[in-house]
């Protein structure tokens, strides 16, 4: 179901492609030996994001631990960068839910013309429907990966630029509401994406590309060329692979192509901007994902520094260019 799922968005993504600026030639790097990063992303500090919001409790919509790790958020990034936005959006669910969501954006260097969007979604799954238990299958996700790795990691980099201002501007973007959606419907998934695509926090709103994390966090993840990623924006996931192995995390990130996921990147795309999904895909299993995606089992335990670091220091590097 998922691969038809994944081929019909194919197409339709396909079509969108076009609305996107012009991508610029790729820039591979040659080096064989990892240089002296400029900046050093803390895998630990990172991880403590990531347990603190799983701390809160499963942060599903219209739950007590949804608002108390919405105020969390905005208060890191309050912390971090030189202005936040909370954009509250009312979203009407497949299953005809009343949400009330909220977008929550850290801005870095608000003047500069060029700009990078970063990406994940901090909200929960409202149900382990993927847990092999059928027991526990109404259950709430605790989304240790699916959810707070992202966040963790884009944190920690939002703590980072603050010691040290990058040269380009910097939109950190936590959206809501990703993950209550049907697996037959493609448009059920991202409602607090679709909506910031609409309602962009700032008026004709630009960015160069936009990276979405999701999935970032697991002690074996394997990060493949995603389609959607591949058809839209090829040149940054060249771009990322390719610093992401000179900086000694080929490992977990496979220049490869695999799968296609209907995620939050594929309605950026739509918006205009060309995005890229580094998600953790598992060619063989069940759902093609993180083995413990939308199951109980998505818990602190599976969460790894070591890959949030690989993450972090990757995107790192793309910010302050190597
Ligand atoms: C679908 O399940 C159709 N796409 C994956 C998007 C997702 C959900 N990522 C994390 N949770
Ligand atoms: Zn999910």
């Amino acid at each position: 179901m998922h691969h038809i799922l994944s081929m019909i968005a194919a197409v339709m993504v396909t079509a969108s492609c076009g609305s996107s600026t012009a991508s610029s030639s790729s820039a591979e790097s040659s080096e064989t030996t990892a240089p002296a990063a400029v900046v050093d992303f803390n895998a630990d500090s990172a991880f403590a994001f990531v347990k603190r919001q799983c701390d809160f409790g499963p942060r599903v919509p219209e739950t007590p631990a949804h608002e108390q790790c919405g105020r969390w958020i905005e208060a890191q990034l309050g912390r971090f960068c030189d202005k936040v936005v909370a954009q509250k959006a009312k979203l009407t669910t497949f299953d005809g839910k009343n949400l009330n969501a909220t977008n929550y954006i850290g801005i870095i260097n608000p003047n500069a013309k060029e700009r990078i969007l970063l990406l994940a979604h901090w909200d929960c799954r409202p149900w382990a429907d993927a847990d092999p238990d059928d027991s526990k299958r109404k259950e709430p996700v605790m989304g240790a990966n699916d959810g707070a790795s992202g966040v963790g990691v884009l944190l920690e980099l939002a703590r980072v630029m603050k010691d040290k201002k990058p040269d380009v501007g910097v939109d950190i973007l936590f959206v809501d509401a990703e993950d209550w959606g049907a697996d037959d419907e493609e448009e059920s998934w991202a409602l607090g994406t679709q909506y910031w695509a609409e309602n962009p926090h700032v008026k004709g709103y630009k960015a160069k590309y936009g990276i979405l994390l999701d999935m970032v966090g697991a002690s074996d993840a394997q990060f493949y060329h995603e389609g959607f990623s591949m058809q839209c924006a090829p040149d940054v996931v060249e771009k990322v692979w390719s610093i992401a192995g000179d900086s000694g995390y080929s490992n977990h990130f496979k220049t490869m192509e695999y799968g296609a996921a209907t995620d939050d990147h594929v309605f950026i795309i739509r918006g205009g901007i060309p995005c890229i999904d580094i998600i953790d895909m598992r060619p063989g299993t069940s759902g093609g994902f993180y083995p413990y995606w939308h199951t109980t089992g998505d818990t602190i335990d599976k969460i790894s520094p070591e890959t949030l670091k690989a993450v972090g220091q990757t995107i790192a590097n793309l910010i302050y260019e190597l």
